[in-house]
């Protein structure tokens, strides 16, 4: 009997070098790993069931590399992907590790950093394109402060608009046709972050001058860092048709970026968010933002991998027999609009304008009304535990 939550390349699942390369090292204890080559990371992903692998720059050529190295390296982990039958859908851009950017990248105070930060991230996209992606993640983890003394914010908010700008017009320049997906976290390895959450980098896009090319990408534990609804974060970017690619992971409420395992951490949360991406045709990639725990070897590090795309079919299982029960059905029918004829409050008209301030509401009797939730919730549950 095949296995039903097999993954399989039409699933998009994907993951950084960086999330299976991840070496166990924290603040507080040396890396418990060896280093994963990039070409070992590949034939791992793919022969636990993966589509893509994506990359920050640094994550396969070093900061320091010469151009011929850099070709060599390139051209060996294409050969990889190839024999592999993996594509690259997203690349990003390395620009929080090293110390010239401890006080940010293009929001750094001295205009040499922030000119460097634009050139590393010029070549992060000419990588990117050579290797077949489409989408470019710019996660700004050093753009923020310990201190407000350093700089004015909204001359930050500024010098963040002027990078994403000059790059967008390389893009086009070069006709790369990349998307930019710009991901928000609140904080760390800051003490904030500028741009702390989706919601603020889709008041952000509007600003550009080219917004139709750039998109967020949500992570899961950023926006639970932040103490908000993921699923409203990421429904948000959806309606607003800026959901370029999205972050799966996992987080317990209050702690540091923990990066879990898809699922793993609030199985709930995770079905909602799975049961919307499904529901309203994402078809971007489900690309996996995590990392094993560090008790793990490499076996346990696979283990990590099929666990985020196991998960996330359960959830898409589970979230089409919520779909199909007839009884969650009945109750979902009952929430909507239904017969209860009221004033249109779209397209203003003056005719809706005297229908609504003519209109009459027995607010008491609309008051008493009770909704259901409860017995929704549970049957939800019930779902989700098995128990129907
Ligand atoms: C952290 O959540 C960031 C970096 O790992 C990377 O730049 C981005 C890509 O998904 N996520
Ligand atoms: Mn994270
Ligand atoms: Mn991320």
């Amino acid at each position: 009997m095949p296995d039903p939550f097999a993954p399989r390349p039409e699933h998009k699942f994907s993951f950084g070098l960086w999330t299976v390369g991840n070496r166990g090292r924290d603040p507080f204890g040396d890396a418990v790993r060896e280093p994963l080559p990039p070409e070992d990371a590949v034939a791992m992903l793919s022969e636990a069931g993966a589509w893509g692998v994506n990359l920050h720059d640094n994550d396969l050529v070093p900061i320091d590399a010469s151009p011929s190295e850099r070709d060599r390296i390139v051209a060996g982990f294409r050969r990889a992907c190839e024999r592999h039958g993996m594509v690259v859908p997203m690349a990003t851009v390395n620009l929080f590790f090293d110390p010239v950017f401890r006080d940010g990248a293009f929001t750094a105070n001295d205009p040499r950093v922030r000119a460097y930060a634009v050139q590393k991230t010029m070549r992060a996209m000419d990588l990117a394109v050579e290797l077949g992606a489409r989408i470019f993640v710019l996660w700004g983890g050093r753009e923020g402060t310990e201190t407000d003394a350093c700089r004015r914010p909204d001359d930050a908010i500024k010098r963040l608009r002027e990078a994403v700008n000059f790059l967008c017009e390389y893009s086009v320049d070069r006709r790369y046709g990349l998307r930019f997906a710009l991901e928000a976290k609140p904080n760390e390895p800051r003490g904030d972050i500028y741009m702390a959450t989706t919601a603020a980098y889709l008041a952000f896009i509007p600003t550009l001058d080219h917004p139709e090319m750039v998109g967020v990408n949500p992570e899961v534990a950023h926006e639970q860092m932040a103490g908000l609804n993921v699923l409203h974060a990421v429904a948000q970017a959806w309606e607003a048709g800026k959901l370029f690619h999205i972050d799966l992971n996992d987080q317990f409420p209050g702690r540091y970026d923990q990066d879990f395992r898809f699922g793993s951490a609030n199985v709930k949360s995770a079905f909602w968010l799975v049961k919307f991406l499904e529901e309203v045709g994402y078809d971007g990639p489900r690309h996996f933002d995590a990392h094993a725990y560090r008790t793990e070897d490499y076996g346990g590090v696979c283990d990590f991998a099929r666990g985020c795309m196991r998960t996330y079919l359960v959830l898409a299982e589970r979230a089409r027999r919520w779909r199909e029960d007839r009884e969650i059905q009945t109750l979902v029918a009952s929430l909507g609009d239904g017969d209860h004829d009221a004033p249109a409050v779209s397209a203003y008209s003056p005719q809706r304008r005297d229908a609504l301030l003519g209109a009459a509401f027995d607010r008491a009797a609309l008051a008493r009304r009770g909704l259901g939730y409860e017995r929704l919730d549970q049957l939800t549950m019930d779902v989700l535990l098995g128990a129907r």
